[in-house]
């Protein structure tokens, strides 16, 4: 899977290249090209830049500078996302969905935002990743490269994603490992019997019981 990303600010997807994404990344199972939209401004103070049309406050980024960004990537077969508040709500669905792509373009906004021209021009879908505003499309961009790489084949275990909150509607049960006891608590007795069925039965209803107390919305 190939992501470019169009963004003000390279430097924040550093932090990607640790932990799992940062693995797959060395095993070639996923590439992530980070493009400088300020690189392609034609103004000799590198301005990307202006005031809205109509008046009010803060800035809008120019659509042609955009544009010249998008063109350095541009591939028909590509999916491009523009990350922003106003998009449709990232789910576990929509992540697998999405890690059935070859190539997705991230374009990484700002509280400014851009020119709705350029968005009209080049924009596939609009995402959100929830009911918040940050000051930048980066970490919604980092989240939506994390959990759709997560379903890419040899990032993580097959069975990682089978039994994970989601995988079945439902928030995932309790784990518990050594020591038996821990600070005077006993794990539940049932994960020692042995008894696979039961041991089953039990994590069923244990997530029932959590999806029922913070997701209500899931079970409906
Ligand atoms: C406004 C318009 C995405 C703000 C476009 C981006 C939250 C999300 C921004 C933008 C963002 C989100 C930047 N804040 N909920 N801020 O996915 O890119």
């Amino acid at each position: 899977m190939k992501f470019d990303v169009l963004t003000l600010f390279p430097e924040m997807f550093d932090s990607m290249k640790y932990s799992i994404i940062g693995k797959a990344l060395e095993k070639k199972l996923v590439d992530i090209n980070i493009v400088n939209i300020r690189n392609f401004s034609k103004d000799k103070h590198k301005k990307v830049d202006d005031t809205p049309y109509g008046g009010g406050a803060g800035m809008i980024i120019r659509p042609d500078v955009v544009y010249d960004a998008y063109l350095s990537v541009k591939d028909e077969q590509a999916k491009v996302i523009y990350l922003s508040p106003k998009g449709k709500t990232l789910t576990q669905a929509k992540v697998k969905e999405l890690s059935k792509e070859n190539h997705i373009i991230l374009l990484c906004g700002h509280y400014e935002g851009i020119d709705q021209r350029v968005l009209d021009e080049i924009v596939n879908e609009e995402i959100s990743i929830g009911d918040y505003v940050l000051t930048g499309g980066e970490l919604p961009a980092m989240v939506l490269i994390d959990s759709v790489s997560r379903y890419i084949e040899g990032v993580i275990s097959k069975e990682s994603t089978e039994e994970e909150s989601f995988s079945n509607g439902l928030l995932e049960y309790p784990q518990y490992t050594r020591p038996e006891t821990f600070l005077n608590k006993n794990i539940p007795e049932i994960l020692l019997s042995g008894h696979h069925k039961n041991i089953k039965k039990w994590r069923e209803e244990e997530s029932l019981k959590i999806t029922k107390k913070n997701r209500p919305d899931l079970l409906k």
